[in-house]
């Protein structure tokens, strides 16, 4: 059997998504832009994958959703174009506040903002892998232009107080950025309701395909440019439109959305089910309570074993799963969620990501806990021989 575990890395493309975008690679190929009749057979198609991402978030007709290559392009463009467009020319206002648990496209970004003169506070996590509104308003200063906080986080699932961090940040005149790549599709992500400046999107993270993303602005919170050079996205996202993946974004976004309670019932049963069995093994460690946790999320730490082992002894079983964050694992890491949370520096080491999704089924989960439990058995005696020996010798 095949299981992937996996999804907070990357989802498998919704079936209907892939009709749908099948036409854009035939006859619907003219560019949007374009005058002649090609380019104004896809018009449409364009506008109709845009509105229902204005419906399925809940924005307002006078804000602007931008579409991008990827979440990360969204998050340099927000912080960047912060750069550009306030820091520079008023640099009395140079500080961002974020966490110390974003994606690497929001902390790599701030660090190179950091050698031209912007100013970061990074606020930790407490022993959850949680972040309190105190916390982040404790780090801000009159000199503080921009706040940027997750929505959910990528490793641990934890959902981080954004309605309350954004009321905050606009009583006293600061922007505020979330990126939501974990949240949309997983738990109800409402503009309307929760009023934020600037929102970060990924389509591969909710079962569109990749190279495709989003940036919520707010009206009136407009950005210079990241990408020069043409009139697409009303002059303020430069490039082709890639139709074919908008169209999918469009859908994929709807289906995802409409399936949150799917995900908040089904996902969460069996993510629970999964959960319950391994906290049932010696020594594990979940991190953050279940109910402040997007519904498909297990951040798991077994003591004494190597996550990249574990993953490895999965791997062979057929089942995915990660030690963390996707664009990290590449290389033994230790887990920075851990370390943030962990007295002990170990267990950075031992931190394995188990992520469903709407379409993980019971068997496999039932699959998943029999092949976890055995090896971690077999991991568990292995260093217990190697620590006799060692012992011995
Ligand atoms: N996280 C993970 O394994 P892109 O690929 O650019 O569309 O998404 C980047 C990104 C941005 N923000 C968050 C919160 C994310 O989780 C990700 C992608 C993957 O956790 C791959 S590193």
């Amino acid at each position: 059997m095949k299981v992937y575990l996996d999804n907070n890395a990357t989802t498998k493309i919704d079936p209907l998504v892939k009709v749908k975008m099948q036409p854009f690679f035939e006859d619907l190929y003219g560019n949007p832009n374009s005058l002649h009749q090609f380019g104004m057979d896809v018009r449409p198609h364009l506008n109709e994958a845009l509105g229902s991402m204005y419906d399925a978030l809940h924005v307002r007709d006078e804000d602007d959703i931008l579409i991008t290559s990827c979440a990360t392009e969204s998050n340099n463009a927000v912080l960047k174009g912060i750069f550009f467009k306030y820091i520079l020319s008023n640099p009395e206002k140079n500080h961002i506040v974020t966490t110390s648990v974003e994606h690497p496209s929001v902390l790599d970004t701030l660090s190179f903002l950091s050698e031209h003169g912007v100013d970061v506070t990074y606020v930790d996590v407490d022993n959850e892998g949680g972040i309190s509104l105190e916390a982040m308003m404790a780090a801000v200063t009159d000199k503080t232009i921009l706040i940027s906080m997750m929505w959910a986080n990528n490793e641990t699932g934890m959902i981080f107080p954004v309605k309350e961090v954004s009321e905050a940040a606009k009583e006293k005149g600061i922007l505020f950025h979330t990126d939501a790549v974990q949240a949309i599709g997983k738990i109800p992500v409402n503009l309307t309701d929760i009023d934020v400046d600037y929102m970060t999107f990924s389509a591969h993270k909710f079962h569109g395909p990749k190279g495709i993303g989003g940036l919520y602005v707010k009206k009136g919170k407009s950005l210079p440019n990241l990408f020069h050079g043409g009139e697409q996205m009303g002059g303020k996202r430069a490039g082709t439109l890639n139709v074919a993946y908008i169209v999918g974004m469009g859908l994929a976004m709807k289906q995802a959305v409409g399936h949150v309670e799917k995900m908040n019932i089904d996902v969460r049963r069996l993510r629970d089910k999964l959960e319950d069995a391994i906290s049932k093994i010696a020594d594990t460690i979940v991190v953050g309570p279940r109910e402040k946790r997007t519904p498909n999320t297990i951040l798991v730490s077994l003591k004494g074993i190597e996550g990249e082992s574990m993953l490895w002894d999965l791997n062979r079983a057929g089942i995915a799963a990660s030690t963390g964050s996707a664009c990290a694992s590449e290389s033994l890491h230790a887990n920075p969620v851990m370390s943030a949370i962990g007295e002990d520096p170990e267990l950075a080491h031992t931190a394995m990501r188990l992520s469903l999704s709407r379409f993980t089924t019971e068997e496999e989960i039932d699959y998943v806990i029999e092949m976890f439990t055995k090896a971690a058995e077999r991991l568990r005696a292995i260093s217990s021989t190697y620590a006799y020996t060692n012992k011995a010798s």
